[in-house]
């Protein structure tokens, strides 16, 4: 049996960070936690990006310009949708999440959700730093572990047949 684990080694890596401004209270933590997973895995802080956009539902086009930029390794997106504000919750959550994905499959590198979605501002407080966590620190460390999976997997060749 074989099995393919990423290791946690960001030393040599370079990471873009994309980070929406809405909800700012809670993304700036987001993106303090996702720094702190970068560095605290190795990362060299002068190897990371960041990218600051509006909202969640600009964060996949200037995602995939970056994953598809041959200058980065990986890209960690972060955003708070939050329902209580917005009554197009879903579509804003459901488009980023969509176009977070295409961004990935498209480039061939990872890009990760580091999205919240929640209920309530408290909810998302919880999950950016306070009693649930750092989604933000996640999300880094799951970037760092993608691209050492990926590395260890077969070379796609596009060869069907
Ligand atoms: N963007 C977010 O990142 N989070 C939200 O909760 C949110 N709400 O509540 O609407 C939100 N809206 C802005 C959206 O992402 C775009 O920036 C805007 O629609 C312009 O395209």
């Amino acid at each position: 049996m074989t099995t393919i684990e990423g290791r946690l080694r960001g030393d040599g890596l370079r990471v873009a960070v994309v980070c929406s401004r809405f909800n700012d209270l809670v993304t700036d933590r987001l993106l303090a936690g996702a720094r702190d997973g970068l560095v605290r895995h190795g990362v060299d802080p002068a190897s990371i990006t960041v990218a600051e956009v509006p909202g969640a539902f600009e964060l996949p086009l200037v995602a995939a310009r970056l994953a598809s930029s041959g200058e980065v390794d990986a890209v960690v997106c972060l955003a708070a949708v939050i329902r209580g504000a917005t009554p197009h919750f879903d579509l804003v959550a459901g488009q980023c999440a969509a176009g977070v994905q295409r961004a990935q499959l498209d480039s061939g590198i990872p890009v990760i959700f580091g999205v919240l979605t929640t209920d309530t501002l408290e909810q998302a407080l919880d999950r950016a730093g306070g009693k649930s966590g750092n989604k933000g620190f996640d999300a880094a460390a799951a970037a760092i572990e993608m691209v050492d999976v990926l590395r260890q997997l077969p070379r796609a060749t596009g060869n069907r047949g």
